[in-house]
């Protein structure tokens, strides 16, 4: 049976507006917060709670498509093939927790391994970024442009700058390197959101040593549509079953990054 994308993009929407009530409307409450892998590695029973919100949204309503999501809600996939969403229910939870500001909503639908559907919400700034593959992308009503191209030394990449300074990173030189000659970092710290910035040409390129599939998913499919590219250190594909390193940007800055700085044999 073949997919109405249009549809389903509509209904991601809506339960991505509906997340993002639930998310609000936690914020007048105290928030119980744990750390994961490390402590700065942070979340709450409120991304608990919306990615159960999706994870049951979708079995409900659509029993045969697979989930992946940031929070383990389902069990692990092993494979892209079929219908999977791919959720981060909140990206940037630091930002939530200390801030209440500056936090997306991350929702892709991919299709046999391909991207089709891209959602990310700016919960706050009510900044919905939206794309189906093949049919644009846009920032709420508003369609993103192609991009155009800057120069690397014009350019401002979107770079957590505690890369630059944690002596167990391979890649701290190369990129003090790219911050050197580009015109100017930016830190906004949910990646999904700097993916979006990057479609939108706020950014012109964005850069991270260690993201999850559920981090990039969306924004990927956005950066599709408006010409970008995105691919590990070394310009290989992306894996969406495994963490990698992600680079993304205009093509011929993606290049250069990937060429003159990160890409080479560390
Ligand atoms: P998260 O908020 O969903 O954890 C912060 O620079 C960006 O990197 C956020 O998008 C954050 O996603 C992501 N990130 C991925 N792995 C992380 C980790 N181990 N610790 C903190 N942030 C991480
Ligand atoms: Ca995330």
């Amino acid at each position: 049976m073949s997919i109405d994308w249009l549809e389903l993009e509509k209904t991601a929407r809506a339960w991505t507006y509906e997340a993002a009530g639930l998310i609000k409307d936690s914020l007048s409450n105290p928030i119980h917060i744990e750390a994961k892998s490390n402590p700065d590695d942070l979340v709450t029973e409120v991304d608990r709670a919306i990615e159960s919100f999706f994870y049951h949204k979708i079995q409900e309503t659509f029993p045969e498509h697979h989930f992946l999501g940031e929070e383990g809600v389902a069990e692990e996939l092993d494979s892209l093939n079929g219908t999977v969403w791919i959720i981060d229910p909140i990206d940037g939870t630091m930002n939530f927790v200390h801030q209440k500001y500056n936090f997306s909503i991350s929702v892709a639908v991919y299709h046999d391994g391909k991207g089709m559907i891209g959602l990310v919400y700016d919960v706050m700034n009510d900044e919905l970024f939206h794309a189906i593959r093949g049919r644009g992308a846009y920032l709420n009503s508003d369609e993103l442009v192609p991009v155009k191209e800057r120069p690397l030394h014009e350019s401002i990449i979107g770079l957590n700058a505690k890369w630059l300074v944690q002596e167990k990173n391979p890649y701290r030189n190369p990129l003090r390197a790219l911050v050197r000659d580009v015109r100017s970092i930016r830190s906004y710290g949910s990646a999904a959101l700097e993916i979006a910035y990057v479609a939108a040409d706020r950014l012109d390129g964005y850069i991270s040593v260690n993201l999850s599939p559920w981090d990039y998913a969306a924004g990927i499919v956005l950066l599709e549509e408006v010409g970008c590219k995105a691919s590990t250190f070394r310009g290989e594909h992306l894996d969406y079953l495994k963490k990698s390193t992600v680079i993304v940007g205009k093509p011929r800055l993606h290049k250069e990054m990937v060429s003159s700085y990160v890409g080479e044999e560390l």
